[in-house]
């Protein structure tokens, strides 16, 4: 077993899904004999906070020039993304040629914000084919992994940042230690870190147990995020709750004793202690409500079948892998999944093999239920399938709780 990434202490996992494919690895038929399996496994690190996964996939079996997730997809994202770039404009550039770095930057969804105010920026992503859609969109992207080393050689070539941005991707990141080094190095004296993440609170409070898998390497926490910074010299001087992706939680860093402390940080760091973050009887708890979710919607899955009632996925999103996977969801429970990205249609889901269509098909012939697998964006979704409903359509969700929309 894996000692944890943080602290190196050993861990003991709390939580096992068994065999999981690659979250976003959609295939065609002819690649179902070489499919690759890992033991996805969480575990929680009693005396750093973290937790984490406790087996690692590669990172070049997920983020490749092949890479099925582009950020544009949703609409509201992009007018989140807006509002980020605004927020740190105002709050945190404040000389005369600042210079904003992105990890994770995928299809430029947040720095063309900052290209088209003509603010100096520089994205980095390694999976080539999302870099390239941001390249053409005018911003300035290279298609590496970010650690250390390219922060001493950006450091070289660009200066020292005035903001470096992430947005899901630093749980990503299992080699956290040498992306928290060279963020130190490239920093400005008053730069910050400004980072967001699905929110492990919100995990733990909504049983959003489809936040695990194989690229999410670590379910983030004030009281964790604290831990980590301070091993690098830096400190958490913010924090702020975001709705997106179904909680997440925006962190702000500086250099340690650079800026005063936002009082919402202890104000988070209680909120976690009542809520038991820090107690391995939580993870226990997490783990029976995961088991009873996944018996009820296969359950209910089960029923609609034998009532032949027919149910299509809406969104294979990479969290819909474990959910098909753990729970055990066939093609026979789940007709299809439908997806408005060009790179997955026509493929098979990852494992549980369920063909993903495009949305022009859903839209041809409604199923009697539509399962939600995009439920982070159920805002978005439901208003613009209104159709949907007025022909009889309902929705299935499964986090908070397992139900039909009514
Ligand atoms: O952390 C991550 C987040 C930011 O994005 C990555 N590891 C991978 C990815 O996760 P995801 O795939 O679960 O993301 P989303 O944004 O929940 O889902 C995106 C998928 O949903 C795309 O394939 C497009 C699809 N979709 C759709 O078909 N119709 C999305 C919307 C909004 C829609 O209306
Ligand atoms: N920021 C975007 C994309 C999130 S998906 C959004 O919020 O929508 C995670 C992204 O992180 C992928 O595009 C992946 O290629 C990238 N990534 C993975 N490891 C990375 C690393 N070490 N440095 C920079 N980006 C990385």
């Amino acid at each position: 077993m894996k000692p944890c990434l943080i602290c190196e202490r050993p861990l003991e996992p709390f939580l096992s899904f068994g065999k999981m494919p690659i979250a976003n690895g959609f295939l065609c038929a002819d690649q179902f004999s070489d499919e690759y399996f890992f033991e996805l496994k969480v575990a929680f690190c009693e005396h750093c906070r973290m937790v984490q996964l406790a087996e690692l996939v590669e990172r070049e079996r997920m983020f490749h020039e092949n890479y099925a997730f582009f950020s544009s997809t949703s609409t509201r994202m992009a007018q989140h993304f807006q509002k980020f770039a605004a927020w740190v404009k105002q709050t945190y550039l404040s000389d005369e040629d600042p210079f904003v770095v992105e990890l994770g930057s995928n299809d430029g969804i947040m720095l063309q914000n900052f290209a088209e105010a003509n603010v100096r920026h520089l994205g980095i992503e390694p999976s080539a084919n999302v870099a390239e859609a941001a390249s053409k969109k005018g911003v300035r992207t290279i298609s590496q992994f970010f650690d250390e080393g390219l922060a001493s050689e950006i450091l070289v070539t660009d200066g020292p940042a005035d903001a470096i941005l992430g947005a899901n991707v630093m749980c990503h990141i299992p080699y956290i230690h040498s992306v928290f080094a060279g963020v130190k190095k490239l920093l400005k004296p008053r730069g910050v870190l400004v980072f967001e993440d699905p929110y492990l609170g919100d995990i733990v409070e909504k049983i959003s147990y489809d936040q695990i898998y194989d690229e999410h390497a670590f379910y983030f926490s004030a009281e964790s995020v604290s831990f980590l910074a301070s091993l690098h010299e830096l400190e958490l001087i913010d924090v702020l709750p975001q709705h997106v992706h179904g909680g997440s939680m925006r962190y702000v860093l500086g250099h340690r004793g650079a800026y005063p402390i936002s009082p919402a940080v202890d104000r988070l760091r209680e909120k976690e202690a009542t809520l038991g973050l820090a107690l391995p009887e939580t993870y226990a708890q997490l783990r029976r409500n995961i088991e009873a979710s996944r018996d009820q919607l296969r359950q209910l899955l089960e029923e609609f079948r034998n009532a032949g009632q027919r149910v299509a996925g809406y969104a294979a999103t990479s969290k819909s892998t474990t959910v098909t996977n753990y729970c055990g969801l066939t093609p026979q429970l789940v007709e299809f999944i439908s997806d408005t990205t060009p790179i997955k249609q026509g493929k098979f889901s990852p494992g549980a093999h369920i063909p993903v269509r495009p949305y022009e098909e859903f839209k041809a012939n409604y199923p009697d239920y539509g399962l939600l697998f995009g439920w982070n964006h159920a805002e978005e979704i439901m208003a613009k399938e209104q159709a949907f409903k007025a022909a009889g359509g309902k929705w299935i969700i499964y986090v908070p709780r397992v139900q039909v929309l009514v």
